[in-house]
């Protein structure tokens, strides 16, 4: 017997532009509610979990889109979900929009623990998309214009008997993300996202295609940093935008353990032996043993790609 964290990866449904933060909210806590009877330590909720996916809504005038962000965590709306993480002793993971007090808007993730209060934030650091009007897309993705590139880095945290490490989204196809967080020892990478089914500059590209990116992406950053990863959805049809979902939970040998069967609300479970991920740190992935990081400088010495002259 390992050390054991319960896993609840809590995948929402749509939430259409209409649906307001309480009955948001609701729907979390229900899921919570479901995972706290399963015997859950932590539930793994999605990117901006309390609002349609706005960057999809162009406005000239960002400053009309200071709705869709929260000033406070907890605030009013979201207060039931802390309660009921200190009532009951369990951790959650949230994502949503932040507005600080000087006026910074960040696509942020908080990890609380089992009693209720926050542990860690995240500020998702890879933002998709673009920050004018483009309409040659078939849909806009304005996560550039309504979002400031995060501050502070990839942290992990020892909490809940682990080392947990949190990202957001496009920072899974990035394997700098998984090994800044691996460098640190994590043993559980908590993940939300919002992936459109289609590709707004390529209609070729099929739904298929696209899951088997996240997927591949979400496995091997669990394998090559021999961690647990929870990529936990939002899905379905938001305003005529379908969200593919595939919500999942991967071991530290990349393989999916749950997954999600719905577009809907739905919770998958899973007992997450964090001890698991000690045979592959301490052999194939020792990183102090075999990284040779003498040639590693162009990842951190330049962004784009230079090919050879010629
Ligand atoms: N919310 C996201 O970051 N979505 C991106 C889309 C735009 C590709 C993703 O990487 O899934």
């Amino acid at each position: 017997m390992g050390r054991i964290l319960k896993i609840g990866a809590a995948q929402s449904g749509p939430i259409q532009k209409d649906e307001d933060r309480d009955s948001a909210v609701a729907r979390l806590l229900e899921m919570m509610k479901e995972a706290h009877a399963e015997g859950c330590d932590m539930v793994v909720f999605t990117e901006l979990a309390l609002t349609t996916f706005f960057p999809r809504y162009y406005a000239e005038d960002r400053a009309d889109m200071d709705s869709w962000f929260e000033t406070d965590m907890p605030g009013p709306a979201t207060r039931p979900l802390f309660d009921f993480s200190k009532d009951n002793g369990i951790g959650f993971t949230l994502g949503y929009g932040e507005l600080t007090p000087d006026g910074h808007h960040f696509n942020t993730q908080v990890l609380v623990d089992k009693n209720g209060e926050i542990q860690g934030k995240y500020r998702k650091i890879h933002l998709p998309g673009h920050a004018e009007l483009e309409p040659e897309r078939s849909f806009q993705h304005l996560e550039k214009r309504y979002f400031e590139p995060g501050d502070l880095g990839f942290p992990v945290w020892r909490t809940m008997g682990g080392v947990i490490g949190m990202c957001i989204c496009n920072d899974r196809r990035w394997p700098e993300t998984f090994r800044v967080m691996g460098l640190q020892g994590v043993e559980l990478v908590a993940l939300g996202y919002n992936t459109p089914s289609s590709n707004s500059l390529k209609a070729s590209e099929t739904k298929e295609t696209r899951q088997h990116h996240s997927r591949l992406c979400m496995q091997a950053g669990a394998y090559q940093n021999a961690t647990w990863v929870v990529g936990v959805a939002k899905a379905g049809d938001e305003d005529g935008h379908h969200l593919f979902g595939d919500t999942m939970i991967i071991n530290p040998d990349g393989k999916i353990v749950a997954e999600a069967k719905t577009e809907d609300d739905e919770l998958i479970v899973f007992d997450c032996d964090l001890d698991a991920c000690r045979f592959l740190k301490e052999s194939t992935f020792d990183f102090a043993a075999h990284r040779r990081i003498e040639h590693y400088g162009l990842i951190t010495e330049q962004t784009g790609a230079i090919p050879p002259e010629g």
